[in-house]
């Protein structure tokens, strides 16, 4: 496939944007090559600058889960724009979104609305020490839970993959209060609350990882991990800004069967508008301004675009539920397919798949944490990401990603993947 018009036009943003793109993992630095600039896109398929068709497995990273440009949510967002795009002041259509996520989420009674995954979960952390009265709070290495300062300590996703999982910029100050802890290793947590002894606000968790690929919990370990919070007086964040609405009408929570106390979102509940959230019971809600003290604010919050492609969303997921299981299916049948293709070549890999999440990881050993993940061969992941996009298949390009199915996939566009992946050499 050529890609002149996507070069051209990646060597124009370099100058007026830092690295050409607006999020770092975009700008393919590990994978190489220049990244695909899209013109459209429509159902599972992005159409690039050069005229290429590509299946897309990333979703926009989570949130087209019914596929691009999907008509409700389409004509939701055209009939709210012709009556106004902003106002800083309350809508009817804020509580229709929050009253149907509320409906579908357990254990949250109240959610308020923010602009993006980032600040749905630094604004949860805050009303976690606020109601706790606490300051440190625990997270594990390899996840990523939004660039705000407090999170940037061993982060995943593109932080891992620039090399700043540690980010420049974020103070000593602010760094001292987050604790690493790694995922799948109860033992872990439990040193660290053993020495911090009331000192832990909230435990913060992406309940399946999804930023050092896939990565899911074990039983034991989520399990562990409800009862020591519990036991300690410990809030448990659950960060379903990939999860929420992915995995079930209930997320995480409801998939594996944990209470969580703070919840947040992002992605599929604004429908591919910029919407994140965070949710609680009313207990906890309560303590959050205007009707407690922990101050959360914002111009653009509960934009009524944005919440008209969220509705839309969410009111399709709840309808039809089905959606979610045929998902999980069209995923486990592409990981089966990958399992035989894989295995005829004799190359050592791994692919972990939860519901509509799914990555392929080039190491002998399960990937269970950050340590297993970051010993994949990033030559091999090279070769495999390119050979594909040759092929017209889009996946993330870095290994530290999970692949986001969408409902628009075929079985055919499934089989032409695995076609793609039959017809590479590593
Ligand atoms: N942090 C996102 C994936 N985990 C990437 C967002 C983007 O580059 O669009």
């Amino acid at each position: 496939m050529l890609y002149q018009r996507s070069s051209a036009l990646f060597k124009e943003a370099q100058k007026y944007i830092p690295g050409g793109v607006n999020s770092p993992v975009r700008a393919f630095k590990a994978v190489g090559g220049d990244p695909i600039f899209v013109k459209h896109a429509s159902g599972a398929y992005l159409y690039d600058e050069d005229g290429n068709r590509l299946i897309d497995y990333i979703a926009s990273w989570g949130p087209l889960i019914l596929g691009h440009a999907y008509e409700p949510v389409i004509n939701a967002v055209i009939d709210k724009a012709k009556k106004g795009t902003s106002f800083g002041m309350p809508t009817q259509i804020e509580t229709e979104l929050a009253r149907l996520a509320v409906s579908m989420v357990p254990n949250i009674d109240k959610i308020r609305f923010v602009n993006s995954g980032t600040e749905a979960c630094m604004s949860a952390v805050r009303l976690a020490r606020g109601y706790t009265g606490k300051d440190k709070i625990i997270k594990f290495s390899g996840c990523y839970h939004g660039h705000s300062d407090s999170f940037l300590i061993q982060a995943g996703s593109g932080a891992v993959t620039f090399g700043s999982p540690n980010s420049p910029g974020v103070t000593q100050g602010t760094a001292k209060d987050t604790l690493l802890a790694r995922y799948n290793d109860l033992e872990s947590v439990h040193q660290i609350v053993a020495a911090n002894k009331d000192e832990i606000a909230a435990v913060i968790i992406e309940p399946v990882a999804g930023n050092m690929g896939c990565i899911i919990p074990s039983n034991e370990f989520i399990n562990g991990l409800r009862n020591i919070c519990t036991q300690e007086n410990i809030l448990l964040i659950f960060d379903e800004v990939m999860t929420g609405f992915r995995l079930g009408r209930g997320g995480a929570q409801e998939a594996l069967n944990i209470d969580a106390d703070i919840l947040c979102f992002g992605k599929v509940i604004g429908g591919g508008l910029p919407v994140g959230a965070f949710a609680a019971r009313s207990e906890i809600m309560t303590h959050l301004a205007p009707e407690g003290p922990v101050y959360q604010a914002g111009t653009l919050s509960g934009n009524p675009l944005a919440m008209a492609a969220g509705l839309a969303m969410l009111s399709e997921l709840d309808q039809r539920p089905e959606i979610f299981d045929s998902l999980a299916k069209k995923t486990a049948y592409l990981h089966d397919s990958f399992d035989e293709v894989l295995n005829k070549k004799g190359i050592p890999y791994h692919i972990n798949r939860f519901g509509s999440m799914i990555s392929v990881h080039f190491t002998e050993e399960p990937v269970t944490d950050f340590e297993s993940s970051a010993k994949g061969n990033n030559d091999m992941f090279k070769k495999y990401f390119h050979g594909m996009l040759d092929k017209g298949i889009y996946l993330p390009p870095s290994a530290f990603e999970s692949y986001f199915l969408n409902d628009a996939l075929s079985c055919q566009d499934l089989d032409e993947t695995i076609s793609a992946l039959e017809g590479l050499t590593f």
